[in-house]
């Protein structure tokens, strides 16, 4: 014999914009807190998705996401819908899971049209939360320039390209400029000039501005040149522009080369790279991209907002019925983050009750339980079950409300949860008072 049970959890305080519980991955619980972050487009071109960087630490102007879980972090807009982000360490590296430190940045995407504000919600702090499987692409400057991050022999956020018989890149520790780190091509003498490179891609540019990039090279006994490259695509040309900065050739020491551009009135993406046209032996650190022109996107960080919930469910005790007690059970839980609701509807998808009847379940041994009583709140029927109760709404299923678009999140819950499995404890209740 089976039995289902309710988990009630009741808001205690609303808060005056509605509170957004219908995020992606978010298991059994919600999101306790977010901080709303309104964007400014002070420029004079629309914006569709250019990220901007919201820096991370516990002062005024900045997110206060420092020491909490990188798994719970949500971006969406007032509508609710999903924004994709770009989380980063202080030293460049992704942040997918684990906490978060201060002097790390959370990159959002900016939908504007000129001198238009719009307010973006930036969530976090919710314990069951798990990672989400994109991020967006794209970032204004060159992440990771220094190379000092990474994994395995590839730094973070630069591709290398394939060795051959008598060429390679590496992710070398051999007298950087800075740090530990830089990367290194090698040419075998004789060997046939070819592209060989080190590169980053899809960094976004604002239409029309002017940029400067600069980095460090060095040289053993190169034969043709070394230097940097850049290609600016447009949506008809992925090549609009593809200057070459030659650091020389023969051997030096570090060395520092700089491309100017204007970016063309329909750029989309910048993408640069190392360059040894030749043989021989280079090394290439520290690289920037920088824009000239003033920021055309300003931010403003609000406070902290929290959402209080009081709290009750199940207890240890399994539902009886005179002298039939009944063994297993299913918590659902309900959330309500609004106002209070008198009496509401219910629905638990059948499909999320019956994948954990693994072995069926006789429609008349199901119960439905209101824990917060304690009574059987409807007999089990023939019919799909379904948990009703007196009041909250049920839990979300979906997460973006509108069509995706690159910037917009596409995520969804694999398994959205809609009840906890049988032979997990139940959650314990009164954790939570305002
Ligand atoms: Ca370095």
């Amino acid at each position: 014999m089976r039995h289902c049970g309710l988990l009630l959890v009741l808001a205690a305080a609303a808060c005056a914009e509605p509170w957004h519980t219908e995020l992606c991955t978010g298991g059994a619980d919600l999101w306790h807190a977010r901080v709303a972050v309104d964007l400014t487009n002070t420029g004079d071109g629309a914006l569709n998705g250019f990220p901007v960087e919201l820096p991370i630490g516990p002062d005024a102007g900045q997110l206060p996401l420092q020491d909490t879980r990188a798994e719970a972090v949500r971006v969406c807009d007032a509508a609710g819908t999903e924004r994709l982000f770009d989380l980063r360490g202080p030293g460049g590296a992704r942040l997918q899971e684990g906490v978060i430190p201060a002097g790390s940045t959370l990159a959002v995407p900016a939908a504007l049209e000129p001198q238009a504000t719009e307010r973006l919600y930036v969530y976090y702090a919710n314990p069951t939360a798990y990672p989400v499987p994109d991020f967006l692409q794209g970032r204004a400057g060159a992440p990771n320039g220094g190379f000092e991050s990474g994994a395995g022999d590839v730094p973070e956020g630069w591709q290398l390209d394939p060795a051959g018989p008598d060429r390679h890149n590496e992710w070398s520790t051999e007298s950087p400029h800075s740090g530990q780190r830089c990367v290194k091509t090698v040419v075998a003498a004789g060997a046939e000039p070819s592209w060989i490179a080190v590169r980053q891609g899809e960094l976004t540019l604002v239409p029309g501005k002017p940029y400067r990039v600069t980095a460090w090279v060095r040289a053993e006994n190169v034969v043709g040149y070394c230097g940097w490259y850049l290609h600016v695509a447009t949506p008809d040309n992925p090549m609009k522009l593809g200057p070459i900065e030659r650091a020389g050739d023969g051997t030096f020491d570090w060395r520092q080369v700089a491309l100017e551009f204007t970016a063309p009135p329909d750029a989309t993406t910048l993408q640069h790279g190392t360059v040894l046209w030749g043989t021989g032996t280079a090394w290439f650190d520290d690289v920037k991209v920088e824009c000239l022109a003033p920021p055309t996107t300003s931010f403003k960080i609000g406070p902290i907002e929290r959402v209080d919930l009081a709290e009750f469910g199940l207890g240890d005790d399994y539902f009886q019925e005179g002298r039939r007690l009944f063994e297993c059970r299913i918590p659902a839980v309900v959330i309500n983050a609004g106002p209070a609701v008198r009496q509401a509807l219910v629905q638990v998808p059948a499909a999320a009750l019956l994948t954990r009847l693994r072995r069926g379940y006789n429609p008349n041994s199901l119960r439905v339980v209101d824990p917060a009583t304690g009574a059987a709140l409807r007999s089990g029927s023939t019919s799909a079950p379904t948990c009703a109760s007196r009041r909250a709404r049920a839990w979300p299923t979906t997460t973006c409300s509108t069509a995706p678009r690159t910037w917009c999140g596409t995520r969804r819950s694999k398994t959205p949860t809609q009840c906890r499995p049988p032979g997990r404890a139940a959650p314990r209740v009164s954790r939570l008072r305002p």
